[in-house]
C-alpha cells in the first residue's frame, strides 16, 4: 500500500481486521488461575455452546503420568496463553494491531490426563491445590473430554511434558496439535507446532516459565496472579530436581532464581528465598510421600509403565515412593498375591519390577525388586543377573519375611547403590533381556 493510500485507508478496513479474532467465551477481563479453572470447567459442563469452526477450543494437556510437572505445565501454559490472548485482544482494539497467532480460539482449558479416580494417587497435587486455594472440583480429567465428544476440527491441542499424543486422546486428536513444550526425547511429530520447544532440562515447567518470562516482567504484568503462577511453577522444578541436587540444568537454576525473585516481595517469602524454597520442597515431598491411605494396588498403579515386546513378552514396572521393607511389612500377607493379581489385571505380565526411590536424611535412596513371573524366563534371567548387579551397583537386600532371598522362585531384591540410574536405564536393560529371548508368553 502506498503512503497516500495508507493515509486515506478507511477505518472500516482496520475494524474488519480486528474482528478477525474470535470472541473469547471467557470474556475480555483478566482472570486469576482459579477463575480460569472454574470458567473452563463451567464451559465444558455447559457443553461448549459457542463452539464452531471459527470459535475453537484450545485444550492443553500434560502426559499420562500426570505428575506435578505435567499438571502444572499444562495449567500454566493454558492460563498464560489465555492471558496473552486477552491482552492482545485489548491492544488490537486500541492500536489496530493485528492479533498474532491463532485467531479462531474461543476458549482455553487445561486438563489432567488421567481418570478422575487416580487423582487420589497424587497427594502432592491435592496438597498444592489446597495450599493455593485452587478448586479441586474444577479439574478437567481425560474422561470429561472424551465424554464431551468434541469434534476434532473444533479443537486445537497443546502438549506439555510430552511431544506425541498418546492413548485414547491420540486416536481422536493427534492431528490437531498446535503447540509443544517438552523435556523428553523428540519423537519427531507435529513439526508445524508453534511453539515447538523440546529441550532436555530437569523440569518441563522450566521451559514453560522461560517461554512466558517476558510476560511477568512487563510494567503491567500480563496476568493478575503473579504469586500463584510463580508458586505453581516452582513446585515441579523443586520436585523433579530433588531440590536442585539431580538432573539440574542451567535453565532450571535460572528459572528457579527468576521465580524466587518474583516472589521476593510476596507474603510467602519472609526472609531468605532459598530457605523458603527448601521449606516448600520439604512440604511438597512430605505431601507426595503421604501414602497412608493407599492400598497395595494403589502403590502399583500410582506410577506405572508397561511394555510388550515383539515376542509378546510383557514387562510391568512400578515406581514407588516408599521402601521395600516398609511395604512388605505393611502388606505382609497380601504382598505376593497382590503382585500376582496386579500381573493378572495387566493382562498377564511376564516380568514385574518395583523400583523405589526415597529420602534418608536428605539423601536419595533406591531399591529394585525383580520378579520373573514366567517360569520359563527364570533361567534366562539367571544368566544376566550378575551383569545387571554390576551395571546398576545392586547389593542384595538383607531381609526376612516375604522379601527374604529365595522366598519365591525368580525373585530378587536389591539396594541400588548407584542412585543415578532410574527407570530410564533399568527399563531398557530388562526390555533387552525380554527382546532377546525366545520364550513363550505366560498368558494370564
Ligand atoms: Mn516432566
Amino acid at each position: 500500500m502506498s503512503w497516500f493510500l495508507s493515509c486515506v485507508a478507511p477505518r472500516r478496513k482496520a475494524y474488519k481486521r480486528l474482528s478477525a479474532r474470535a470472541p473469547l467465551s471467557f470474556g475480555t477481563e483478566f482472570l486469576s488461575v482459579k477463575e480460569y479453572m472454574m470458567k473452563a470447567k463451567a464451559t465444558l459442563d455447559a457443553g461448549l455452546p459457542f463452539i464452531s469452526d471459527s470459535n475453537k477450543v484450545y485444550i492443553i494437556t500434560g502426559n499420562e503420568s500426570a505428575d506435578m510437572d505435567s499438571f502444572v505445565s499444562a495449567l500454566i501454559f493454558g492460563y498464560l496463553t489465555m492471558c496473552k490472548y486477552i491482552k492482545e485482544g485489548q491492544e488490537s482494539v486500541l492500536s489496530e494491531k493485528k492479533p498474532s497467532g491463532l485467531t479462531d480460539v474461543g476458549a482455553f482449558m487445561s486438563i489432567i490426563n488421567i481418570p478422575r479416580d487416580e487423582l487420589m494417587l497424587r497427594p502432592d497435587i491435592m496438597f498444592i491445590l489446597e495450599k493455593l486455594d485452587l478448586p479441586m472440583d474444577s479439574l478437567i480429567f481425560k474422561e470429561d473430554i472424551l465424554k464431551a465428544d468434541i469434534k476434532p476440527e473444533f479443537t486445537y491441542w497443546g502438549l506439555t511434558d510430552h511431544n506425541k499424543m498418546t492413548g485414547e486422546l491420540a486416536m481422536l486428536y493427534d492431528k490437531r496439535v498446535v503447540s509443544i513444550i517438552d523435556h523428553h526425547e523428540d519423537e519427531g511429530y507435529s513439526w508445524s507446532a508453534d511453539p515447538r520447544i523440546i529441550e532436555v532440562v530437569g523440569s518441563c515447567t522450566s521451559l514453560v516459565t522461560q517461554y512466558f518470562k517476558e510476560g511477568w516482567l512487563m510494567d503491567e504484568p500480563l496476568w493478575p496472579d503473579n504469586d500463584t503462577t510463580a508458586l505453581l511453577c516452582l513446585a515441579p522444578l523443586l520436585i523433579d530436581t530433588y531440590n536442585f541436587t539431580l538432573k539440574v540444568t542451567d535453565t532450571d537454576i535460572y528459572m528457579r532464581d527468576f521465580l524466587l525473585e518474583l516472589l521476593k516481595y510476596s507474603n510467602y517469602i519472609l526472609s531468605d528465598p532459598y530457605y523458603f524454597a527448601d521449606n516448600y520442597y520439604m512440604q511438597l515431598i512430605e505431601a507426595k510421600r503421604n501414602v497412608d491411605n493407599f492400598t497395595l494396588r494403589d502403590h502399583f498403579r500410582k506410577d506405572y509403565k508397561e511394555w510388550t515386546e515383539w515376542n509378546g513378552l510383557k514387562l510391568g514396572m512400578c515406581s514407588l515412593v516408599v521402601r521395600l521393607d516398609w511395604i512388605a511389612c505393611r502388606f505382609s500377607d497380601e504382598f505376593w498375591c497382590g503382585m500376582e493379581s496386579w500381573a493378572v489385571e495387566r493382562n498377564g505380565l511376564d516380568v514385574v519390577a518395583l523400583l523405589t526411590a526415597f529420602d534418608v536424611d536428605g539423601m536419595l535412596n533406591r531399591e529394585v525388586l525383580l520378579w520373573v513371573r514366567n517360569p520359563d524366563l527364570i533361567p534366562v534371567f539367571d544368566k544376566v543377573i550378575k551383569e545387571m548387579e554390576y551395571r546398576f551397583t545392586l547389593m542384595t537386600l538383607k531381609n526376612d519375611g516375604v522379601l527374604a532371598p529365595g522366598y519365591k522362585p525368580g525373585f530378587w531384591a536389591w539396594s541400588q547403590l548407584d542412585t543415578s540410574a532410574s527407570r530410564k536405564q533399568i527399563g531398557p536393560f530388562l526390555r533387552g533381556v525380554l527382546q532377546n529371548s525366545h520364550i513363550k508368553k505366560i498368558g494370564y
